[in-house]
């Protein structure tokens, strides 16, 4: 185990194994020898920035996660740290383990190293199979109108090392948080935490949904004033049942319909706070209204738990109505999020390129009436039957994209025999897609790419994929 709990520790001559070398790996090794560390880096692969990075900062670089060269001095190290790409029963990770070497996470590290700076920012962390990234972005929004100085980081994009040698330092970091990151995390202290949704995701990589759970979970241990979980999903109140908390956290839920005692949720059109006021029992303090959200985006069940969850966040440490108000009428989805890309020919196209699992793709799917659906690529172990089951009266057709087409068409061939179908591959497939999309929809319809999938065997993320369809739509619209 590190014994080293703050920046101000001796960390000097520390032996450490970094696992990766994509944005954490490097984030983690770079911190780790501003403090002195003797740090060895471990990746399959890199970019060639960060191999020329790995010189200036003089950390050795091994180009290779092949277990078989771990020989034992290299298993000699005090510590590793995992980028969380790695899976649980990676033959690295594994060997580590034999080892009895200590497995940490950047999260970990960051928990430890908060005190560089004299202000020292609380955190709080989130999770949830979707809405993550909306909420922590709104969350910090909230409080940032409040008057913190506030940085959302962690799974969003930015490594929350980066975040903690800011020289200025932070009042509060909101934290998204993976299952991955979960899975690896020992404990911290959040200030409040929030389990948005737990539904089929990264099933390969946990080995089982209930693994998935336990590691999602694990994102109450700790906290000290609140810990939000969602009235509507069963799965997060049990982890919230479950949760070792600090002493006198209070258990707050948030809802889409009217909130009971403790909760945060909607009363006809007004977003309402039945949690953090003196006479919840009799009333309820209004925040915001539905309008007000609208200004947001297209206003989803999906979208109205985010902002009920991210108001409990900022309501459980102190942030006052005007804030969270402020904060939901300055906020704007970030791009590839139910996003509307253009209306053409009586057609609307919306891009919802960031729904990689089934459960994002349902809200999505659920937000309209007649859809045409631009789905596929790495389904992650998940089954669509249910997807196709739910929506299936109004999917007017589909066009199927990605890897596993096979195992789409054979599923719309069995449970929506009538639809119609089209399967696109090659270079131009998302041109290729919102063409065949385009001839299937009906003035009225929505062409709608929400791939229920990862995106990562055609394009470089979902920020890409959605970009190619938003291009795709761009020309058709100049074409006709
Ligand atoms: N690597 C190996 N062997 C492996 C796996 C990875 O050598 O078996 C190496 C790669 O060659 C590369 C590095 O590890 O050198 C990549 O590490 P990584 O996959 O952990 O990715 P990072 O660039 O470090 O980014 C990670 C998160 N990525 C993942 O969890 C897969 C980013 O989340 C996060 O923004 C970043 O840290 C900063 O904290 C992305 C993500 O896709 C957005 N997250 C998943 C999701 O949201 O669904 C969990």
């Amino acid at each position: 185990m590190i014994t080293q709990t703050s920046w101000h520790d001796d960390w000097s001559g520390l032996r450490v194994a970094v696992l990766g070398l994509g944005k954490s790996g490097f984030s983690v090794a770079d911190t780790l020898k501003e403090l002195g560390c003797k740090v060895t880096v471990y990746a399959k692969s890199t970019t060639f920035e960060y191999r020329e990075l790995m010189r200036v900062i003089e950390a050795k670089l091994v180009l290779s996660d092949d277990s078989t060269g771990l020989d034992e001095k290299a298993l000699e190290v005090d510590f590793v740290v995992v980028s969380p790409g790695f899976m649980p029963d990676h033959p690295m990770v594994m060997a580590f383990k034999k080892a009895n070497v200590p497995i940490y996470t950047d999260v970990d590290l960051a928990w430890r190293l908060r005190d560089k700076t004299e202000r020292v920012a609380k955190w709080i962390t989130i999770t949830g199979t979707n809405g993550k990234t909306s909420t922590t972005e709104l969350t910090a929004m909230m409080l940032h109108k409040a008057g913190y100085q506030v940085a959302p980081c962690g799974n969003i994009g930015t490594p929350i090392l980066d975040a903690i040698r800011d020289p200025e330092g932070f009042d509060y970091f909101v934290v998204e948080l993976s299952s991955f990151q979960l899975h690896y995390l020992h404990q911290i202290n959040a200030e409040a935490s929030a389990f948005l949704n737990l539904a089929e995701d990264h099933l390969d990589w946990h080995g089982g949904i209930e693994q998935y759970f336990l590691d999602k979970s694990k994102i109450f241990a700790g906290t000290k004033t609140a810990i939000i979980y969602n009235s509507s999903d069963s799965k997060t109140l049990e982890a919230a049942e479950n949760a070792v908390v600090i002493e006198g956290c209070r258990a707050i839920s948030f809802s889409v319909g009217i909130p009971s005692l403790s909760s945060v949720g909607f009363v006809e059109e007004f977003l309402v706070d039945r949690a953090f006021i003196d006479d919840r029992d009799k009333t309820a303090l209004e925040l915001a209204t539905i309008e007000d959200v609208a200004e947001i985006g297209v206003v989803s069940p999906h979208l109205l738990a985010n902002v009920a969850a991210a108001s409990a966040l900022a309501r459980a440490v102190g942030c006052d109505a005007a804030a969270v108000l402020e904060g939901i009428r300055s906020f704007r989805l970030a791009p590839h999020r139910i996003q509307r890309v253009a209306e053409h020919g009586g057609v609307l196209y919306f891009d919802d390129s960031k729904a990689t699992n089934a459960h994002a793709a349902a809200a999505s799917l659920g937000s309209f009436e007649n859809v045409v659906w631009i789905v596929g690529g790495l389904l992650k172990g998940i089954d669509l039957k249910p997807l196709l089951m739910k929506f299936g009266p109004k999917i007017r057709g589909a066009v199927i994209i990605g890897a596993d087409t096979q195992l789409l068409e054979a599923l719309f061939e069995k449970h929506l025999p009538l639809t119609p179908v089209r399967v696109v591959s090659g270079i131009d497939v998302m041109q290729d897609a919102v063409l065949f999309a385009s001839q299937l929809a009906s003035p009225g319809d929505v062409v709608l790419l929400a791939p229920a999938a990862a995106s990562m065997d055609q394009f470089k993320d979902y920020v890409e994929r959605g970009q190619s369809y938003q291009a795709a739509v761009s020309n058709l619209a100049a074409e006709k």
